[in-house]
C-alpha cells in the first residue's frame, strides 16, 4: 500500500468517531481531502462542520457539506485533522499546509482531537519536518534571528500568504526534545502569530494507517 492509500484508510476510520447531529471540526491537507470525501457519505447525519482553511471550506461545500463560521462557536465536540509529524505523546508539528493558526484555534476549542496520519508521520522526536511559524510580515528578520539563536535554520516560504494575510517561515535543523517549552517560547516572540507545534494541546487519539490496518494510540 502506498502512502495515499494509508492516508485514505486513516481518513475513513475517523468516521467511527462522529456522533449523529454533531458539528465536526475539519482540518486541512491531503489526508483531510480523503476525510472530506468520506464525510460526504454521512453528511445527512451530521449538523455541519467548521473548517480550518479556505481550501477545506471549498472542498466541503463542493461535497454539499454545511460549513458554519467558526466565530459562532466557543467549543466543538470533535476535530479531525492530520499532522506533518506526531510523537508518542501525541504532540505534533503542523502547518505544512499553512493553515496552522485556524487549526490551532479549532484544536483549542475541541473536546476531542483525532489526528489521522499515514505511518510515515509517526516519529520519536519532532523536528525533522521543518517547523512552520506564521508571522506578521514585518517581523521576519527578528523572528528569523531568534530561530538561529536556538540552533534553527529559518527559511521564508516563498509565494505563500496565509488565509489571515501573513507569511510563513519554516525552521529547519531543530531537534525538539521539549515541545511544550519550545511552543511557549516561540509563541511569546513579538510578531509570531502561531507556531506549528501542537504540544500543550496535542491530539487525544491518533489513527495511523499502516499496511496491516489502523493502529490507534490514545
Ligand atoms: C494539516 O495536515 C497540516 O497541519 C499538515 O500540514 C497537514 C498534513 O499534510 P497531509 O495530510 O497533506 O500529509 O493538518
Amino acid at each position: 500500500m502506498n502512502l495515499n492509500q494509508l492516508k485514505k484508510q486513516a481518513a475513513w476510520a475517523a468516521l467511527d468517531y462522529i456522533y449523529p447531529g454533531s458539528i465536526v471540526g475539519v482540518g486541512t491537507g491531503t489526508t483531510i481531502f480523503y476525510f472530506i470525501k468520506a464525510l460526504s457519505t454521512i453528511k445527512n447525519l451530521i449538523c455541519g462542520t467548521v473548517s480550518s482553511s479556505n481550501s477545506s471550506t471549498a472542498l466541503l461545500k463542493e461535497q454539499g457539506i454545511q460549513v458554519f463560521n467558526l466565530k459562532h462557536f466557543s467549543s466543538i465536540a470533535l476535530y479531525i485533522d492530520s499532522a506533518d509529524e506526531i510523537n508518542h505523546h501525541l504532540q505534533m508539528i503542523k502547518g505544512g499546509g499553512a493553515a496552522l493558526t485556524r487549526e490551532k484555534i479549532i484544536a483549542a476549542m475541541a473536546q476531542n482531537f483525532i489526528c489521522i496520519v499515514d505511518k510515515s508521520k509517526k516519529v520519536d522526536v519532532l523536528g525533522n519536518f521543518p517547523l512552520p511559524i506564521e508571522i506578521i510580515p514585518m517581523a521576519i528578520s527578528y523572528v528569523s534571528k531568534e530561530m538561529i539563536k536556538i540552533g534553527g535554520k529559518p527559511k521564508y516560504r516563498k509565494n505563500v500568504i496565509t488565509d489571515n494575510g501573513n507569511i510563513i517561515i519554516d525552521v529547519y535543523n531543530l531537534c525538539i526534545k521539549d515541545p511544550i517549552l519550545m511552543e511557549k517560547k516561540i509563541n511569546a516572540l513579538p510578531g509570531v502569530v502561531t507556531v506549528g507545534l501542537f504540544a500543550s494541546r496535542g491530539a487525544d487519539t491518533v489513527l495511523i494507517g499502516t499496511k496491516t490496518g489502523i493502529k490507534t494510540i490514545k
